[in-house]
């Protein structure tokens, strides 16, 4: 086991990996830039480094600082948390050729995945399905047209380089397709340095829908079921929760059996989640993320599972904590990513915390790293904390949430509890008939369909 890990984030998740190490008795070093010097894990750290001025790309994505940071402390692991590092697999590269543990996935597998294109192959020769489309990157000129038809519009225009929705360009004609194609290659090259591009069926009212794994490294994988993570802004997930109201037992032991089996044919390493997209009684594959999420506290409220510890044990050649038959789902869970941001026009709203009372009780959860007092700063992202939130159903999820909202207070920025009070009180959200589209639909003042 790990003597010492450095912490390569900030904020919310910082503080996580912070208390997962306590449990396991390892020293904790947290970094930060000068921005984050008050902040909560830097706090509580063992001991801490300032890496830098608040600009990431000069402090959380500083890798020589982040070495230098291992060098002076003695760490002897680094966890990346989610974003920044976490699926830059020349940094884990780097941590090995200084004989330092990654806690992660393979580099392998982390670039792998990094390519939309490559991580589709594989899934499909791993039988996970995927959405039909062109079998690897298409050019704009005849091969994508026929290609096209033959799939049939309308279609999507997708960057080899992207995910998350970066760099996606909707096609419903022949005469929308040749520009789509450019347009998207070029804003492709721009963004990424790779102008590659594919095509899928463009699914018109998908949901989202994500499987939890967990691998060992050596052949041994496990899925944790799914999240539903339909509803979102801008591919901002807005608010996740596990099981899907969409996902009936049967297709989710189907689609976590496909999805465990293919983990352990890659023998792949740590915690995944597989993300599909589902319509009509349907799985199809659109990306893998080799990381821990942000909402991954919906499925350890769900299965008892602590994801981050795990994620720790198995870096460091631990076994998986149960075979897939002793993994049990239990209740319903709901998260809600509460932001520093204005309601209605989402524009951020950083600054002091004047008051913070958050919510408990049974079932109730905060993930957060806010405190009264705290100024939250505007270099990074507008997270104040995720309110997680367990039932025995998904009727007592819905009411402990919405007596948990009600009684949550932020003042001094401007936050989307009030979004998140109207939506636990709207009849469509109550009933779990939504998809990918409805939250913008609804935020539009339309009626969504
Ligand atoms: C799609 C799609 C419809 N059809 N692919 C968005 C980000 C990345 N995860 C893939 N995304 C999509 N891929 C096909 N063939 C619609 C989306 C999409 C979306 C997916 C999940 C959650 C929210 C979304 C919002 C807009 C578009």
């Amino acid at each position: 086991m790990f003597d010492k890990i450095l912490i390569a984030n900030r904020g919310e998740i910082a503080l996580r990996i912070l208390r997962a190490c306590k449990e396991l008795g390892i020293a904790t070093v947290a970094v930060h830039s000068t921005a984050d010097a008050d902040a909560m894990h830097v706090r509580l750290a063992d001991e801490s480094v300032c890496v830098g001025p608040p600009p990431s790309k000069d402090s959380y994505l500083n890798v020589p600082a982040l070495l230098a940071a291992c060098e002076i402390t003695g760490a002897d692991a680094v966890h990346p948390g989610y974003g920044f590092l976490s699926e830059n697999a020349r940094f884990a590269e780097i941590l090995a050729d200084h004989n330092l543990h990654f806690i992660g996935p393979k580099a392998d597998h982390i670039r792998l995945m990094g390519d939309k294109i490559e991580a589709k192959k594989t899934a499909k020769k791993l039988g996970i399905p995927v959405v039909p489309g062109s079998d690897g990157a298409v050019a704009p000129d005849q091969d994508a047209m026929a290609i096209a038809k033959s799939i049939g519009f309308p279609v999507l225009v997708k960057a080899a380089a992207g995910g998350g929705g970066r760099g996606m360009k909707v096609a419903h004609t022949e005469a929308d397709l040749a520009l789509a194609l450019t347009t998207a290659a070029n804003e492709a090259k721009a963004a990424f340095g790779d102008a590659s591009v594919y095509l899928e069926k463009y699914l018109q009212k998908p949901r989202h829908i994500e499987i939890q794994v967990l691998g060992d490294g050596r052949g041994g994988a496990i899925h944790l079921g799914e999240r539903d993570c339909s509803l979102q802004r801008r591919h901002q997930k807005v608010w996740e929760e596990g099981p899907s109201p969409a996902i009936d037992a049967a297709s989710r032991a189907r689609i976590g059996s496909t999805v465990a089996k293919a983990m352990q044919q890659m023998k792949y390493l740590g915690v995944g989640t597989v993300e599909f997209l589902y319509e009509d009684g349907e799985f199809y594959f659109i990306e893998m993320n080799t990381r821990i999420q942000v909402e991954h506290p919906v499925t350890e409220m769900i299965t008892g599972l602590d994801l981050v510890l795990e994620q720790i044990r198995i870096a460091a050649g631990g076994d998986l904590p149960l075979t897939q038959d002793e993994v049990t789902i239990t209740g319903h869970s709901i998260e809600c990513r509460v932001n520093a941001e204005n309601p209605v026009t989402f524009r951020p709203s950083p600054g002091k915390i004047l008051q913070y009372h958050p919510p408990g009780g049974l079932g109730v959860r905060i993930d957060s790293a806010v405190y009264q007092g705290y100024v939250i700063p505007p270099y990074y992202d507008s997270l104040v904390g995720k309110l997680i939130v367990h039932g025995k159903t998904r009727a007592e999820c819905l009411m402990r949430l919405r007596r948990a909202l009600d009684e949550m207070v932020v003042e001094g920025i401007e936050t989307t509890l009030p979004l998140f009070r109207a939506l636990v009180r709207e009849p469509a959200i109550i009933d779990g008939d939504y998809h990918i589209h409805w939250l913008e639909q609804y935020l539009a003042g339309q009626q969504p369909g």
